[in-house]
């Protein structure tokens, strides 16, 4: 078993294990040259490219896991949605779906039909590391899928989710339904397909109160996650930003692991999170984006932190920025690859 999934499964040994979320992509320079040709989405399209652009970042840094390229919103395109992913904009929907109707029309199509493409790259990238890194797979949640499908683009403001969400509970209902199905059987065919690892992204959840949290979005990530769970035997980490104050509400879904935001230390994470779990996080993207002198030593800040708690996995509080110089990247990965807890 790999360091990685060892360390997932809370048996931790005196190596941190590292991976960075957003670790392909634009900061990289052999990434942009293939997005010069290509869209985002011809990129996940095409297996053989999401597969080359996984493996990008294995090649320069001794990381201890890939994650497959695709996105939380790919999957949405089969229920029926018109994705796009705008220069300067991020990803726009032209036809949000705001009425009962718009979500009668939702479709909730079989992996293998709807994402075929990324079932096959992850085949690829699992015949290419041959054993010796382990593939994440990973999912939106779907409070996050909802806010990007009702919205029709990155939520600024949640106004029309949010007034769906409490101002027609069974019409909110039935969209987080369908959006479970979707997304426990996206999850598990990913694992079918070669991944030994699973990450569940609500990117959107920071926004939620706990009230609102208790009713209309904890019921559907415990019935999601224990689904999985009960289908496939691998490592399942939830992950979302500024959620600091909603941890000991998350504490209590069936996760094996959380992500944590640079907004709090991980030892307060995992008090407020309140049973033994392994962690993963911290630094501060931004961070890294700035002078080495101070990473370095934010970054031993977090390694040091790691230790205060059962097992760390090394990770950003959230995605690589685009404008991160790659030389910052290479040495925050080399100087975990070479601390001892
Ligand atoms: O070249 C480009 O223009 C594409 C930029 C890009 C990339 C590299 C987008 C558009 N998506 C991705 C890949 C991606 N997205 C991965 C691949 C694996 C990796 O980490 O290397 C993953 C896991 C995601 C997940 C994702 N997409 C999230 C959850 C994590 C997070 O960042 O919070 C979200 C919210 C998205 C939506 C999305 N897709 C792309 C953008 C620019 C956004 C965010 C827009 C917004 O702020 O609303």
């Amino acid at each position: 078993m790999s360091l990685f999934i060892n360390t997932l499964r809370g048996k931790a040994s005196n190596e941190t294990p590292v991976w960075l979320m957003r670790q392909a992509g634009r900061y990289l320079p052999e990434y942009r040259k293939l997005r010069e040709k290509s869209s985002m989405l011809e990129m996940v399209q095409t297996p053989e490219m999401a597969a080359e652009v996984t493996l990008q970042p294995l090649r320069r840094f001794p990381l201890d896991a890939a994650i497959i390229f695709a996105d939380i919103l790919t999957p949405l395109i089969g229920m029926g949605i018109d994705l796009e992913f705008k220069k300067g904009e991020g990803p726009v929907i032209d036809n949000p779906v705001r009425t009962a109707s718009d979500v009668r029309a939702l479709a909730v199509p079989a992996p293998e039909e709807n994402v075929g493409y990324t079932l096959d790259a992850i085949k690829l990238v699992v015949k290419e590391l041959n054993g010796k890194t382990p593939l994440i797979g990973f999912s939106g949640a779907p409070f996050t899928l909802s806010s990007y499908l009702i919205e029709g683009h990155s939520p600024g403001d949640l106004l029309h989710t949010k007034g769906m969400m409490v101002g027609d509970p069974p019409l909110w209902h039935e969209l987080q339904e369908k959006l479970v199905t979707l997304c426990v059987e996206y999850l598990v065919a990913q694992v079918e397909a070669g991944c030994e690892s699973l990450q569940i992204f609500d990117s959107w959840l920071g926004y939620v109160g706990p009230r609102e949290y208790d009713k209309f979005v904890a019921p559907y990530l415990m019935k999601l996650i224990t689904q999985v769970k009960a289908r496939v035997d691998v490592p399942v980490v939830f992950f979302a930003t500024g959620v600091s104050a909603l941890f000991p509400r998350l504490g209590k879904l069936p996760a094996d692991a959380f992500g944590v935001d640079w907004r709090i230390s991980l030892p307060e994470a995992h008090a407020a999170i309140g049973r033994s779990v392994p962690l993963q996080g911290n630094l501060d993207p931004q961070i890294l984006a700035a002078p080495w002198e101070y990473i370095e030593g934010a970054a031993r800040a977090v390694l040091d932190e790691g230790r205060e708690i059962p097992a760390h996995v090394f990770n950003l509080g959230h995605g690589v920025l685009q404008h991160t110089p790659v030389d910052n990247v290479q040495r925050l990965i080399e100087l975990v690859k070479g601390y001892r807890r």
